[in-house]
């Protein structure tokens, strides 16, 4: 159940995705583009003005009914990963959302998708809120603005992350800045609190782990090109590559699918965010080529 769209902005425009699945490209008046899905209000493409895919999408992501897609920014919510009773990182990136206004500004465009508590989220969560992920692009700029809202009558809490897979030319090449000294939770080492070596992380083998209380900003090198990564809102930060043997396992990800993409989650986890009825919060992604 979504809003009803606001009558007053651009019409969207939808056309069908990967196995017929409704989807909307924004444009910018810069030129630069994102395509979304309403399964999910997952982003699953991002393409500056000038520039080239920034996303990674596999070959052989699912898309249906019960399964999140395999790349992109699968919204993670009301749980993360398999902290809680609820299927691995909740049933946000499973679920329909609504389209509910589109509007075109001088520098960028965005749309605000809405996913409201109902039937089949109350079976699974019983708490009443009402999600809304805003994706803005232009000026060479993907945000991501999730927010939450309690509109129920009882207090409840969640972890939350928005999974963004970066695609790499070579995931040899890529080196992330400004981990360094921060503690983290391996999940290779069941979530064992490790510190990472001061310097930049490369990737050599299979990585995934939870940055706890991350910078605001982090910095994304490959051989020709930056990416800096906002979170303001979101403490934590996930790192995640499955390499090659995990990589393998992974039936949606394409072969070789793990020397293209690595994942950078800004997230809530070591404190899941409370919330009293009526109120909100939320937390934004930045992607800044
Ligand atoms: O965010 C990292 C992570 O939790 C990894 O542990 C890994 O399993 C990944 O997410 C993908 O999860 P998924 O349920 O999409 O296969």
């Amino acid at each position: 159940m979504s809003a009803p769209f606001q009558a007053n902005g651009p019409k969207p425009h939808f056309t069908a995705g990967l196995k017929g699945l409704p989807k909307t490209r924004l444009t910018a008046p810069d030129g630069s583009q994102a395509e979304v899905y309403l399964h999910g209000a997952q982003v699953t493409s991002w393409i500056p003005a000038g520039g080239s895919e920034r996303l990674f999408l596999s070959r052989t992501a699912q898309f249906g009914p019960d399964s999140a897609i395999r790349g992109g920014v699968p919204v993670v919510f009301p749980q993360f990963s398999n902290l809680g009773p609820l299927r691995s990182h909740g049933f946000a990136r499973r679920m329909d959302w609504g389209l509910t206004s589109v509007k075109m500004g001088s520098q960028d465009t965005w749309a605000l998708f809405q996913l409201k508590g109902n039937e089949d989220t109350l079976r699974q969560w019983p708490h009443a809120f009402l999600a809304d992920l805003r994706v803005t692009v232009g000026g060479g700029q993907l945000e991501l603005a999730f927010s939450v809202q309690n509109v129920g009558e009882q207090e409840f809490s969640f972890t939350c992350a928005l999974h963004t897979y970066l695609r790499a030319g070579d995931i040899h090449d890529v080196v992330i800045e400004r981990l360094g000294g921060l503690t983290y939770l391996d999940d290779l080492a069941n979530r064992e609190r490790k510190t990472q070596p001061e310097g930049a992380l490369t990737f050599t083998g299979e990585v995934d782990r939870i940055y706890l209380d991350a910078p605001e900003q982090l910095v994304i090198h490959e051989k020709k090109s930056t990416l800096w990564v906002e979170k303001p809102g979101f403490p934590d930060a996930v790192v995640w590559n499955p390499w090659a043997e995990r990589g393998a396992a992974l039936p949606d990800l394409e072969p070789e699918g793990y020397l293209h993409m690595f994942c950078i989650e800004p997230a809530v986890i070591a404190r899941p965010v409370v919330l009293a009825p009526g109120e909100s919060w939320t937390g934004v992604q930045r992607l800044i080529s």
